[in-house]
């Protein structure tokens, strides 16, 4: 299969529309629908803009990214040196993408891909395999999902309200500072948030919510600890609607994808909400821990057949020098990274660019 220039327009319109202004407005740098009048399909996004990406939030992505440009994608960029595509190219391509974490089934398919397009468009430079290699890896990043009613393609002018977030991921992946990073790019928006702290398991897991909030300035509905999740979660979309609150996120305990009962528990705080509002949740938010490489792949694939995983957000990138894992989970799970966490602060999130991405790699 070669390159698909439909797929990558595709992206670049997600890019410009969904989550760009879905819940951070203008933050294209690349200059694409910079301003929502622009943009060819305006109108819904504006409940959930996605907060812009200050200079400095940038510049975290940049440097989240700098372990991996600087061990692996600057040596990739450096294989295209030679005068010409050889064998050993293609051998030290693959050794380098498996190195930064790609994945052994996404890079053996990613280089069957470019091998076939050095042949089918008679390429002669390396330079040339180069550029179809970021089209390539651009193009595994435009993932092209339908679900979701937030960020996704396909959200329509639908404007959900409370929307609701459900936030799922094993234990320890980054959920409830995400959660707060969220709240706080949302409230900077003026958005009215609630939170709910529906991870009774963990004794300290409610007053860390509960700081947050504090911080971030956005209510906390909870119960005791050992409390019912979905009991939780009842009062809290309860609350949300008298409140008239745009958003509700709801933190969820960790779990290890491998406990059935656990799973189960996610299933029913899905069918609680169901109740009150069929059109909830709008967005299950898969947190997943970039340091955990590989592992954080098998783990998502436990998560999405219990839960209608629509949106995934990497957590701790600037934790790992193989950032090519983001090539993996998407072109694994068919599931879109929305967000990448940048660090420990209420600002440390970035709305996740494809083509950016790729770009401030081979930079
Ligand atoms: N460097 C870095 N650290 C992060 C990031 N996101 C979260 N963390 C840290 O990861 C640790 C775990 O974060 P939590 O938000 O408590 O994770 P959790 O998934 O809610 O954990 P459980 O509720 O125990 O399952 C904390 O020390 C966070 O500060 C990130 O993007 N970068
Ligand atoms: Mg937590």
């Amino acid at each position: 299969m070669g390159f698909n220039p439909r797929k990558t327009s595709k992206a670049l319109h997600t890019n410009c529309a969904p989550l760009t202004q879905a819940l951070f407005p203008l933050i294209h740098s690349s200059g694409r629908c910079y301003d929502p009048a622009d943009c060819p399909r305006p109108g819904r996004f504006y409940l959930f803009k996605r907060f812009a990406r200050s200079p400095q939030s940038e510049d975290k992505t940049t440097e989240a990214l700098d372990r991996t440009r600087r061990t692996w994608f600057r040596r990739v960029a450096g294989l295209f040196e030679r005068s010409r595509i050889d064998d050993e190219l293609w051998e030290e391509l693959e050794e380098l993408l498996i190195g930064a974490d790609v994945g052994v089934a996404t890079t053996t398919s990613l280089i069957e891909r470019l091998r076939t397009r050095v042949k089918e468009e008679g390429m002669k430079q390396p330079a040339e395999v180069r550029r179809a290699l970021k089209e390539e890896l651009a193009s595994i990043l435009a993932v092209d999902s339908s679900a979701g009613r937030l960020w996704s393609d396909d959200a329509g002018t639908f404007v959900p309200k409370p929307a609701v977030i459900l936030v799922v991921g094993v234990n320890g992946t980054g959920k409830t500072t995400s959660i707060a990073k969220l709240a706080a790019g949302l409230k900077a928006q003026g958005k009215l948030v609630v939170l709910a702290a529906a991870d009774t398991f963990r004794a300290a897991a409610i007053d860390q919510l509960r700081q947050w909030g504090q911080k971030v300035g956005t209510d906390v509905v909870g119960h005791q600890q050992g409390a019912d999740p979905a009991a939780v979660v009842f009062d809290a979309l309860t609350a949300a609607q008298s409140r008239g609150a745009d958003v509700l996120i709801i933190d969820t305990a960790g779990r290890l994808h491998t406990k059935v009962n656990l799973m189960e528990e996610l299933r029913k705080i899905q069918r609680i909400v169901q109740r009150k509002d069929p059109s909830a949740p709008h967005e299950v938010l898969l947190v997943l821990d970039a340091t955990m490489g590989q592992n954080a792949l098998i783990q998502a694939k436990n998560f999405t057949e219990a839960v209608p995983v629509t949106a995934i957000l990497l957590a701790k990138l600037d934790g790992t020098g193989k950032g090519g894992i983001v090539f993996g989970v998407c072109d694994q799970l068919g599931i879109p990274v929305r967000f990448v966490g940048t660090g420990e602060g209420a600002d440390d999130l970035a709305s996740f660019q494809a083509d950016e991405f790729v770009e401030a790699l081979f930079a």
